[in-house]
């Protein structure tokens, strides 16, 4: 059964694949599963029939059969049990890949994601130049401390696993922030994740969402 995915109509951010379908899209292009997708206005994802999917009226969602889920990692999470090629079949390597997983959504991306809503929402306050460090210090932080321990490997913990894959999706975020660049192994890290013809395909496909509905 082809899995159906939603994503935005237009994305806030021009195609440059920051939207959180953009790591379902690659998990799923890592496992070589075909995915249709639903696309969604601000206002549709407001109205009844998206909040059955999705309590909180947001993308992305995935319906498969009688199934439906939300929470990017939760789907990327059901991707990678129901097929081969993101999680190792060790039980430890898993738990240790499933531990990466968690890291990247609840340790990585909470600061990333206050310095974007700072930037949006909160530059024209007087406090913004003063508050900014603060936030950009706690990444840093962050971001050090990966960097030390990814060291020179390749990828997380032994083969690319949905850990990595997570773990790229929220840092690259920070792309051309200047952020990510001052640790040159995690710009590494990151750029290997976009240089895999799965995550070539998947931004792809995010991309010419936007450019038609740009040219439309
Ligand atoms: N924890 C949820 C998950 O991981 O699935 C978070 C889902 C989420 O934040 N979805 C966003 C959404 O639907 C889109 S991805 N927002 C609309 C709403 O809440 O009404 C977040 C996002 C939005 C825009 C950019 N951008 O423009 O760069 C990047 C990321």
């Amino acid at each position: 059964m082809t899995p159906t995915i939603t994503a935005f109509e237009r994305s806030p951010d021009g195609g440059k694949g920051l939207a959180r379908d953009m790591r379902v899209r690659w998990a799923l292009e890592e496992v070589g599963q075909p995915y249709n997708v639903r696309l969604l206005s601000f206002k549709a994802m407001k109205e009844p029939a998206h909040l059955a999917l999705h309590p909180f009226g947001q993308i992305p969602t995935f319906e498969e059969g009688d199934l439906a889920l939300f929470e990017s990692g939760a789907i990327v999470f059901h991707i990678a049990e129901r097929h081969a090629g993101l999680l190792p079949d060790d039980a430890n390597a898993r738990a240790r890949a499933i531990t990466w997983m968690f890291a990247a959504l609840s340790t990585m991306e909470p600061p990333i994601i206050d310095l974007a809503i700072a930037r949006l929402l909160e530059r024209d306050e007087a406090w913004y130049e003063q508050r900014r460090p603060v936030v950009e210090e706690r990444i840093h932080i962050r971001l050090g401390e990966l960097s030390d321990r990814l060291a020179d490997a390749d990828w997380l913990d032994g083969a690319f696993s949905a850990g990595d894959l997570l773990m790229i999706a929220v840092l690259l975020r920070l792309k051309g922030s200047g952020m990510l660049e001052e640790y040159p192994n995690l710009s590494g890290y990151v750029a290997r994740g976009e240089a895999r013809p799965p995550y070539k395909r998947a931004f792809a496909a995010q991309l010419a969402v936007f450019a038609a509905a740009s040219a439309g």
